[in-house]
């Protein structure tokens, strides 16, 4: 395997024997992730019904013969999975099943994000990055830390930004425009049917966009056309959206990592610490994992501050931010806050 004179960075990859697994591991061990000199360790962490599977993909990964995977460890083990780890990409979760209540849902979910996010606190590595991209991802997020009293709070973020790039294709594709003119598209609140995406602020070879549709397109066709996009996926595919989630991903860490510039995305972030101020001008109390507009600058991610917000956005706004509190007052009451 590789030759590098830099010390790999440890990444775990839980659920790593699923379809994002399959999609996520191979562009992160081809250096997609962190950057094209960084050489990795992968810890892949499963339950007994996933081991195969990423047994298998471990095997795969060997073959690509990558230059800049230095290992590749499978396990059940918490504990040895996080051993160290730098950054963590939490995919693996409990699914809704036919009939089960959304208390049941966050329960079973708790039962996996809390213990993950103790085994975090206690062997991960002093600079550990968490993206949890396993649903409901944001409460998914609150539950790791509150779980992880020795890491910041900051340090624990959820995936938006499939909901991110699925607006700024779709204004795209509208506009008859790359992608890449477009700038300062938002995704505001939960990772779920309430998520707002808000193009307000975007611009188009910055030009602002709001000048570029009218309001029915927006409200009547892209919101429900971008928080719908996953039901989408699994009604054309017949399987959830994988390489998508898994490019989205990469785009996280990546943006995280290595920094975001002057151009900003949107992230799942807490609402508290060093952040407190700016969400709580946004009308975001503190204590939830809420997706804001976000840059990236030395390795943290911090909210954009002081947008105006249009009337139409304060109400999308407030539904998502009150599912939120809702999921989180729900898991408070099972007492799954740590
Ligand atoms: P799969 O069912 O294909 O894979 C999940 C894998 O996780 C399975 O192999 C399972 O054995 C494993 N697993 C379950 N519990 C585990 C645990 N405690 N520790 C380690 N591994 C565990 O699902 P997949 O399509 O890969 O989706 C994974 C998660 O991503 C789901 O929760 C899904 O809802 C969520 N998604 C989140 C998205 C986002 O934008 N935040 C978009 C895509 C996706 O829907």
């Amino acid at each position: 395997m590789a030759a590098s004179t830099r010390e790999p960075v440890t990444v775990t990859v839980t659920g790593a024997g699923g379809q994002i697994g399959y999609a996520l591991l191979f562009r992160v061990a081809s250096g997609q992730l962190l950057g094209a000199d960084v050489p990795m360790r992968l810890r892949l962490l499963e339950i007994p019904q996933g081991i195969r599977s990423a047994e298998g993909t471990a095997l795969e990964l060997i073959d690509a013969a990558f230059p800049l995977l230095a290992s590749v460890d499978v396990t059940e083990s918490s504990a040895s999975a996080f051993d160290g780890a730098n950054i963590a990409l939490l995919v693996g979760a409990r699914p809704r099943t036919a009939g089960m209540e959304r208390a049941d849902l966050l329960g079973a979910n708790a039962a996996i994000f809390g213990p993950q996010g103790r085994a975090i606190n206690e062997h991960a590595a002093d600079d550990i990055r968490v993206l949890v991209v396993g649903n409901p991802a944001n409460t998914n997020a609150l539950i790791a830390s509150a779980h992880a009293p020795d890491v910041p709070a900051e340090r624990f973020t959820a995936m938006t930004r499939l909901d991110h790039n699925r607006a700024v294709a779709q204004l795209a594709l509208r506009l008859e425009v790359p992608v890449t003119s477009i700038d300062g598209v938002i995704v505001w609140g939960n990772h779920s049917a309430t998520q707002y995406p808000d193009i307000s602020h975007a611009t188009v070879d910055g030009r602002p966009a709001s000048g570029l549709v009218d309001e029915d397109w927006l409200e009547n066709v892209f919101v429900p056309k971008v928080a719908g996009r996953g039901a989408e996926i699994i009604r054309v595919r017949g399987a959830s959206s994988a390489a998508s989630a898994a490019s989205a991903a990469i785009d996280h860490v990546y943006d995280w990592v290595n920094g975001t510039g002057d151009r900003w995305t949107s992230a799942g972030l807490s609402s508290g610490g060093a952040n407190a101020d700016a969400a709580a001008a946004y009308g975001v109390p503190e204590g939830l994992v809420c997706s804001f507009p976000a840059r990236s600058a030395g390795g943290d991610w911090a909210i954009v501050p002081g947008l105006d917000e249009a009337p139409l956005a304060r109400a999308h706004i407030d539904a998502s931010v009150a599912e939120l509190v809702e999921e989180r007052d729900a898991v408070r009451a099972l007492g799954l806050l740590g």
